[in-house]
């Protein structure tokens, strides 16, 4: 199939879901086209079925706000009739499923029916997508797409409650290619950051203020009053300044290292005992899952989609969104208890097992293939 792939091609979830999709369908031999505002941060290798367009927005002094949907959608008709592509794929509703839906209807004047996918992935949803500003188009754009996945069951719930959705919503989970994302030799890096043996917690996220990374470092100073510990922050975003605070705050910042944004992040997981995903909304959790398949088990949320990845008792514990004395507890009790965390360990890879991206591959080209016949049909 030609298929386009539209994303945010930033670290964010949605983004990365979206560029390792497009280079293992494109490993399957399909011809994927990305379009995007810059190159996708996972797509940093050269593949004979993968092209990139870039969108480019025409500066003009009369534009406060530089007009990025009529970019796209006219690069989207570009791509499309010139690279004669089957389907569309865009994740994230705002502003991909309307501008998608524009780029259709100038097509269907020109005598061409591309059909649109749109993959919500979770924000979309539960916190920009339904604000007044957008759940016109949100709820238009679900609607008039030929096919819509969500990444958890969840999601697909909120969806339904969220917005007046008259559309069937297919659940396709989120993925892990469990060859870059298992556990790595990396004593070394071990030795460096926890010279004394110290149990290292870990969390990954974009620091906004849905992550709760602020419940993460109060649950860190419960824990290193029970054991030597050493708490690894990775990534960046807005609530930085503030966490930062809360350490100097608290007087733990000895025991607390920023890492910034890692793209070898595997190596990093490789060598940490516990994962931490506190987040006030999580559609799915796709950090957690990365911790995972490299045998580190969660203490998270019982938010959205956290209790479809992380099983409470087996591959870590579920807390009640801002429950932080709980996650400490649960925190504490595994990393005291060898046997257990062991187990724990195993039990994380092998649910990470069910997300390995072969196993979901297979349903996005069956949903493709539904969408198109569908198509045909009409
Ligand atoms: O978590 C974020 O803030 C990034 C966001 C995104 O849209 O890039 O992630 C969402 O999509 C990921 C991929 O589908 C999911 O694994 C995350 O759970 C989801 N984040 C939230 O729902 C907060």
């Amino acid at each position: 199939m030609k298929i386009g792939i539209v994303c945010y091609p930033t670290f964010g979830g949605s983004g990365v879901i979206a560029t390792e999709l497009g280079k293992a369908l494109a490993e399957k031999g399909h011809s994927i086209h990305f379009i995007t505002y810059s190159q996708p941060v996972r797509l940093d290798f050269f593949s004979e079925n993968i092209s990139y367009h870039e969108v480019a927005v025409a500066n003009y002094p009369l534009f406060e706000f530089a007009p990025y949907e009529s970019a796209l959608t006219s690069k989207l008709v570009d791509v499309v009739k010139y690279e004669k592509l089957d389907i569309l794929h865009v994740h994230y509703a705002i502003p991909h499923a309307s501008v998608a839906w524009l780029a259709k209807q100038i097509l269907a004047t020109q005598g061409i029916h591309i059909p649109i996918v749109t993959t919500l992935h979770g924000t979309d949803i539960t916190l920009v997508g339904k604000d007044m500003s957008f759940e016109p188009v949100v709820t238009f754009a679900i609607n008039h797409s030929d096919g819509v996945t969500t990444v958890s069951e969840s999601l697909k719930q909120d969806t339904y409650r969220n917005f007046k959705i008259d559309k069937e919503i297919e659940v396709i989970h989120n993925f892990i290619d469990l060859e870059r994302f298992s556990k790595k030799a990396k004593d070394h890096f071990k030795k460096a950051i926890a010279p004394f043996g110290e149990k290292l917690i870990v969390h990954t996220s974009n620091f906004r203020k849905v992550k709760r990374v602020q419940d993460v470092v109060h649950a860190f100073d419960q824990i290193i009053k029970e054991l030597p510990a050493k708490l690894l922050l990775i990534g960046d975003g807005p609530e930085r300044p503030a966490i930062e605070k809360l350490c100097r705050d608290l007087g733990n910042c000895e025991h607390v290292r920023f890492l910034g944004k890692q793209e070898a992040i595997e190596e990093i997981l490789s060598v940490c005992d516990l994962f931490m995903m506190p987040s006030e909304s999580e559609s799915f959790g796709l950090a957690a899952l990365e911790a995972m398949a490299c045998q580190v088990p969660v203490i998270s949320s019982n938010t959205g989609g956290m209790p479809e990845l992380n099983i409470h008792g087996v591959t870590g514990y579920l807390s009640d969104v801002g429950n932080v004395d709980e996650m400490s507890r649960f925190a504490i009790d595994l990393l005291k208890d060898p046997e257990k965390h062991n187990a724990f360990k195993k039990n994380a890879l092998e649910q990470a097992k069910k997300f390995d991206i072969h196993v979901i591959l297979p349903k996005y080209e069956k949903f493709y293939q539904k969408v198109i016949e569908s198509m045909l049909v009409k």
